[in-house]
């Protein structure tokens, strides 16, 4: 039986191309919700009643698994939907591997946190690092344009550069030694991040974490596939739009 994976649109593609490397015998049911995206700048009761629809969904698609590849919902829905469905199927979250990550590296400090609203507003990332890592400070910033700008295909140009470096730029990020790109787009601007810290901040790749992650918890609860088979990768979205269709080059790196 296939993992299902959804986002609140194209993001999470990013999350399901990282774990289609690692994980490549592997079936994946994808669920993009593009009639309600983005999902940074909705209510948390509405992220937690599209999670819960979208866990049955995948349920119903037979998943052995839901990863749920956006930060938006991991910070706002999954806690509801483990309740829901969690004594039936592991629900793994984009957060907790990311947290796991940096408890083990001793060198971080102070921890940069960039996401869209909800993201931040939630204050999630901030309480499990705290949580977690005894002494580490973190500086969460909201960066709602980010994600549309990448979306639009803006990036590795001027206008990019121009709206990072204004984020970037704000003095909330001063002196951080580690950036967690907190949203699903932001793999494709990392380049353009470390070159604004020209090197000196490490950039953490949000969705290749969360892709070893999976294969380890999968590992853990045996639920891997053991055959050779060539795999079947299946993709639903709540509305089909032409925008889903071009980027999924972009974002999936294949087309789908
Ligand atoms: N996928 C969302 C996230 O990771 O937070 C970003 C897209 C959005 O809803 N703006």
């Amino acid at each position: 039986s296939p993992i299902g994976i959804f986002d609140s649109g194209i993001g999470g593609l990013t999350v399901a191309n990282a774990i289609r490397q690692v994980l490549p015998n592997e079936n994946l049911v994808y669920f993009g919700d593009t009639a309600h995206m983005p999902y940074g700048d909705k209510s948390a009761e509405a992220i937690k009643y599209y999670s819960l629809k979208i866990g049955k969904f995948l349920q119903a698609q037979g998943c052995k698994a839901i990863v749920i590849a956006c930060n938006t919902a991991s910070s706002l829905g999954y806690h509801d939907l483990k309740e829901f469905l969690g004594n039936q199927l592991p629900i793994l979250n984009v957060i907790d591997p990311v947290v796991s990550y940096c408890k083990q590296q001793p060198n971080y400090k102070k921890i940069g946190v960039i996401a869209t609203k909800a993201t931040i507003k939630s204050d999630v990332y901030a309480k499990k690092l705290k949580e977690n890592i005894a002494g580490i400070q973190v500086r969460s910033l909201a960066t709602p344009l980010l994600a549309p700008m990448i979306e639009e295909g803006f990036f590795e140009n001027n206008i990019s550069k121009t709206i990072i470096n204004a984020y970037l730029s704000s003095p909330k990020l001063k002196k951080i030694d580690s950036l967690i790109l907190a949203c699903t787009h932001y793999p494709l601007i990392s380049h353009e991040i470390d070159e604004f810290f020209k090197g000196k901040v490490e950039i953490l790749n949000t969705a290749q974490i969360v892709a070893d992650d999976v294969k380890k918890q999968l590992e853990i609860l045996n639920l891997l596939n053991n055959t050779n088979a060539v795999p079947k990768h299946q993709f639903f979205v709540s509305d089909k739009t032409t925008a889903f269709e071009n980027s999924t080059q972009l974002f999936f790196e294949d087309k789908i």
